[in-house]
């Protein structure tokens, strides 16, 4: 389903032994060295969402090779699987685009408990204009689709489920997005995941 253009919600892409993989994988990327963090803000704020990246570090609002507030061990490497995960998100949402050159080399992964939220809010770090992938595991979430120009009115809410996919390329590559809220217990239970935990797929231009 096209939200906008550019922006594109495949629901239930991946099946359960996907999911079930998925989540495997980000249980050992979670683990330290470099392993899931809460996220400070600039303003002196914390995330609610915790987090942990692979190929580079995400810090508002930069990218870095070390986790420089947590233990300073450097970032887990980007696996070329993951890549082609990428690719293949891309493709099945967008359709074939000329290749770029430019791979998938990052990866940001938010785990979500039942508190926590996202505020409104742009990636804007990235110096790639490629599509963001974003697939979504365990509990249900309402994921909110803005525009490009401010913070608020007129958005989209879509609720994202364990499975589903979302690209966002073109001009939705900039808009304004966040999670109001997450909806706890929702999780399909043979998958073992309680709250939501939602991987970003990035090219850094770097
Ligand atoms: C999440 N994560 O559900 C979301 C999914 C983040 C973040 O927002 O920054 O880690 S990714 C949603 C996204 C990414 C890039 C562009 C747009 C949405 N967009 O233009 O709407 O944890
Ligand atoms: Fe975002």
């Amino acid at each position: 389903t096209e939200i906008a253009p550019g922006a594109v919600h495949v629901p239930d892409w991946l099946d359960g032994a996907r999911q079930r993989e998925l989540l495997a994988a980000c249980r050992e990327w979670a683990r330290p060295p470099a392993g899931l963090r809460t996220v400070r803000t600039p303003g002196g704020g914390t995330m609610t969402a915790r987090q942990v990246c692979l190929g580079q570090h995400w810090y508002p609002y930069a990218y870095a090779r070390t986790v420089v507030d947590g233990d300073g061990a450097p970032v887990k490497p980007f696996p070329d699987w993951l890549g082609e995960l990428g690719r293949r998100a891309v493709t099945d949402a967008l359709g074939p685009a000329p290749a770029t050159g430019a791979a998938y080399d990052i990866a940001l992964i938010n785990f979500y408990d039942a508190d926590a939220r996202m505020g409104m809010h742009r990636d804007s770090d990235e110096k790639s204009g490629a599509p963001v992938v974003s697939l979504s595991l365990g509990d249900t979430c309402v994921f909110r689709f803005g525009n490009t120009e401010t913070r608020a009115r007129p958005y989209t809410d879509v609720e994202l489920r364990s499975g589903d996919l979302f690209v966002f390329g073109g001009p939705s590559r900039l808009a304004y997005h966040g999670v109001p809220r997450v909806h706890p217990g929702t999780a399909p239970p043979e998958l073992g995941l309680t709250g939501r935990l939602n991987i970003t797929l990035r090219v850094s231009g770097l």
